[in-house]
């Protein structure tokens, strides 16, 4: 389907011409960030032919569209993915050879578009691309934060935060849209005029400030099928340029708001992960392009359907966790006060538009605004949301008769606070989590009581991840080696992986196989010594745990885990021991200060083990600064092992996790969130489950948690770890800069328990977990089958299927072909 513009020559005069027009300029004289402004130009150019035609066709057959509400877009890198997804890729990589330039080079000019945190703000991606691909019509609804996820940099072994400017150079694939704006309106104070023709009251927002809605549109390439969905980030303009009149009435400190109000909402990126921190300007964000998301898909389904009460036919605004809640809210007010709908009409279309995706069971994560705060911030919203909490306590008293412990339990305004996911379930039609484990936690635990008023409401939809990016992008090599055996149908049908499940014994195969993941972990070596300073060896086992860096994840487990190995192979030199390259990449979240710390921790350990020459080089530890996805597509290519090492219970899903496994990298891990399926995919044999259920884990919890001291005390190996904490051996002799990491693990002084996470009831189970990684490794054949049936047994995981299924099962959308 190649277009024409992708023939060779058709796209080398359309660089050249852009290089000319844009910075007057001869290929000769370009540079390289030149150089990719010309080329994205020149590839947005067919994307935009295909993003007009993909619009004629859902004017034409008007199928249902999916509204994706997310806070997070962690798109990644758009060249690539879009020459990948136009099946371009190959002839725009020697077309550029024969100008002198190299793809990759151009590709690593891009800024990667960080608009995320983590897992969430990459399901969001992987969604788009897998709605694009399938032929479905779905808008991606979130903020074009001016500043992402900020760049990590490493100083002694510390984390720092470096600002984010991904817009300084402007960014070639996105579309400023201001016909579409919309207002947006914070504070003041709601009026109520009694109506005497309709007999009733009409609520109407006064004095307030408000903010101009900008969209900016990204297109979203399906894979070889003509389809370019939209990713619609909003931006915010002050609106008192449009209002000079504020100036003329005197009312100048009203303007210098609007003004200030419209500068800070789209500044910044919350920099947490699975944690809530409760920010006013936070609320803000979520009002702002929750409102204007709305606004503008309401006004659009008004363009060609004349009656409202259609809506949930052709409209679902699913929720990506509770950010997005204020929709229920929103719609509800648009209904009545703008349509002038009763209660309940408007009340049976929102519930019958919204749905709600739970992302995480951790306390901290909850969203519970002040009502103070919000009532102050959205008048009109708040006041909506108390009468949805009236009625919904009515029908809490009605299905459970005097029962106040229920109502205090599931209130959605109590204690002076909303809760978020109250509203989110009792607003919508579906609730689901994130993978099995994770939904039926929620069923049984998190969400119980709203499990037996609604059960209905509540499924489950497995997490995935698209194979376009993660292996046919990010692991050429191996993309390649899988087309040659069983044929490209695995692009759009992961499924088809399982044919490779016949190699597994070949010979011939694991050899190809275990040599791609070779010069995979060559050219991650390469980067590392580019990046930072440290030799590594292709040849040792690459044990890799990147993700987030939050104590739930337990990276303090893995490099604990290191210092005994270390001091393993100290007290017994002669000892067989396989080389072994730990390799970490996290991110803390900015006021995480225990993460940062134990950033600090690897970083000082690795200083230690790497420098010892006596170890020769058995061990060596390694912290990939700046994790992002651009690198992490290198990363999951070289991995031999996967480090899943949450507290069972905890991780909701993980989609890491899938990353590795699609490329061949055998996980070490706990039973929690998809790990679960995984196992259950490619067999216990094939993987190193260990530690803790989350049964046993939620049993502790409920009884007043566990004693880590009682480890410490008889377990020397432990403890001997753990007193290196506070003597000195990693900090040069100050035996204070871990203390709080000890104290965490086994101090009771501090107001939470000691070691939350059970780090200490896991260690030894983990630490034999690995013993069997190492002897499974030496076997290279065993190791080889292994890795190739982790990669043969992964087609369950793409987001192709995860897609497929919220569309059968909570969406309803009709497929689109572009005629
Ligand atoms: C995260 C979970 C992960 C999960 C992703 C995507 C939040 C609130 N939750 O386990 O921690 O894979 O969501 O579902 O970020």
């Amino acid at each position: 389907m190649l277009d024409n513009h992708f023939k060779k020559e058709e796209f080398k005069k359309s660089v050249k011409e852009n290089v000319k027009m844009l910075y007057r300029k001869t290929i000769e004289e370009a540079n390289q960030e030149q150089i990719f402004q010309a080329v994205s130009l020149a590839v947005k150019d067919v994307i935009i032919d295909n993003w007009l035609l993909t619009q004629k066709q859902y004017e034409k057959d008007d199928p249902k569209i999916v509204y994706y509400l997310s806070m997070e877009f962690l798109m990644g890198r758009a060249l690539g993915n879009n020459l990948i997804n136009l099946c371009a890729y190959n002839e725009v990589k020697e077309a550029l050879e024969e100008l002198g330039f190299d793809l990759n080079v151009i590709e690593d000019q891009e800024p990667d578009p960080a608009l995320g945190n983590g897992g969430l703000g990459r399901l969001a991606a992987c969604f788009l691309d897998s709605l694009a691909t399938l032929g479905y019509c779905a808008y991606g609804c979130g903020i074009r934060y001016h500043y992402g996820l900020f760049k990590q940099k490493i100083e002694n072994g510390f984390q720092v935060e470096v600002p984010d400017n991904w817009l300084k150079d402007g960014y070639p694939f996105e579309l400023r849209r201001p016909e579409y704006a919309k207002e947006v309106k914070f504070g003041g104070y709601v009026k109520v005029e009694y109506d005497p023709a309709t007999g009733r009251n009409n609520f109407v927002q006064e004095g307030y400030q408000s903010v101009l809605a900008i969209p900016y549109d990204m297109p979203i390439v399906g894979y070889n099928n003509k389809i370019v969905n939209t990713l619609r980030i909003w931006d915010a303009q002050a609106i008192s340029e449009f209002q000079l009149d504020l100036f003329d009435k005197g009312d100048y400190r009203k303007a210098v708001e609007q003004e200030n109000l419209a500068k800070n909402i789209c500044d910044v990126l919350y920099p947490n992960d699975n944690h809530y921190a409760g920010k006013e300007l936070r609320l803000k964000q979520q009002y702002f392009f929750i409102s204007a998301s709305i606004q503008a898909a309401i006004e659009k389904f008004k363009k060609s359907h004349s009656d409202l009460h259609d809506l949930p036919k052709k409209v679902t605004f699913q929720l990506n966790d509770t950010h997005p809640t204020m929709t229920v809210a929103e719609l509800m007010r648009i209904l009545l006060d703008e349509e002038g709908m009763t209660w309940e009409e408007a009340w049976e279309i929102t519930t019958h538009t919204c749905a709600y995706t739970n992302h995480t069971i951790m306390a901290e994560a909850l969203e519970k605004w002040p009502i103070e705060l919000f009532s102050k911030l959205l008048p009109r919203i708040y006041q909506i949301i108390e009468e949805i909490n009236r009625r919904f306590i009515q029908e809490i008293n009605n299905k459970y008769p005097g029962n106040q412990e229920k109502v205090r339990k599931m209130a959605i305004i109590y204690d002076g606070q909303v809760k978020m996911a109250h509203l989110a379930i009792a607003g919508g039609y579906s609730v689901n989590g994130v993978a099995r484990l994770h939904t039926e936690i929620l069923k049984k635990q998190e969400l119980k009581d709203f499990y037996e008023m609604y059960p209905d409401k509540f499924n489950n939809k497995t997490n995935g991840i698209t194979q376009r990016r993660f292996l046919l992008h990010g692991n050429p090599l191996l993309a390649d080696w899988v087309t040659d055996h069983i044929g490209d149908g695995w692009v759009t049908d992961l499924a088809q992986l399982s044919k490779l499940k016949v190699y597994a014994d070949d010979k011939k195969a694991q050899q190809e196989f275990m040599n791609i993941k070779y010069q995979n972990k060559v050219r991650l070596a390469k980067y590392i010594l580019e990046h930072n300073g440290i030799e590594v060896d292709p040849r040792s086992i690459f044990d890799v745990q990147v993700k987030r860096l939050h104590e739930y994840k337990r990276q303090l487990m893995n490099i604990l885990h290191v210092m005994y190995l270390y001091n393993q192979i100290k007290e017994h030199p002669e000892m067989d021991f396989y080389p072994r390259t730990f390799i970490f990449g996290a991110k803390a979240a900015a006021g995480y200060v225990r993460a940062k710390l134990t950033i600090k921790l690897i970083n000082a350990v690795a200083d230690v083990v790497n420098n010892d020459r006596s170890i020769n080089g058995k061990l060596k530890v390694v912290f990939i600064e700046n994790y992002r996805v651009s690198n992490a597509e290198m990363i999951f290519a070289a991995a031999d092992v996967s480090e899943q090492i949450s507290t069972a219970s905890k991780e909701a899903s993980g989609t890491g996790n899938m990353k590795f496994m699609l490329n061949g990298a055998v996980t070490i891990g706990t039973m929690d969130g998809a790990n679960v399926e995984i196992v259950e995919e490619v067999g216990q044999e094939n993987a190193f489950i260990f530690g803790l259920s989350s049964d046993e884990v939620i049993n502790y919890e409920n009884n007043g948690g566990y004693n880590p001291m009682q480890y410490f005390n008889n377990d020397p190996d432990i403890r001997n770890v753990l007193m290196q904490l506070i003597n000195g051996t990693y900090s040069n002799g100050d035996f204070e800069l871990f203390r709080d990491i000890y104290d965490s693990l086994l101090n009771t002084k501090s107001s939470d328990r000691a070691d939350t996470y059970f780090i200490l009831a896991d260690f030894k189970a983990y630490a034999e977990a690995q013993k069997r990684v190492e002897e499974a490794y030496k076997d290279e054949a065993g190791w080889a089958k292994k890795a190739l049936l982790n990669t043969a047994c992964s087609g369950k995981f793409t987001s192709d299927r995860t897609i497929q299924q919220y569309v059968d099962e909570i969406w309803h959308l009709d497929k689109v072909t572009i005629e």
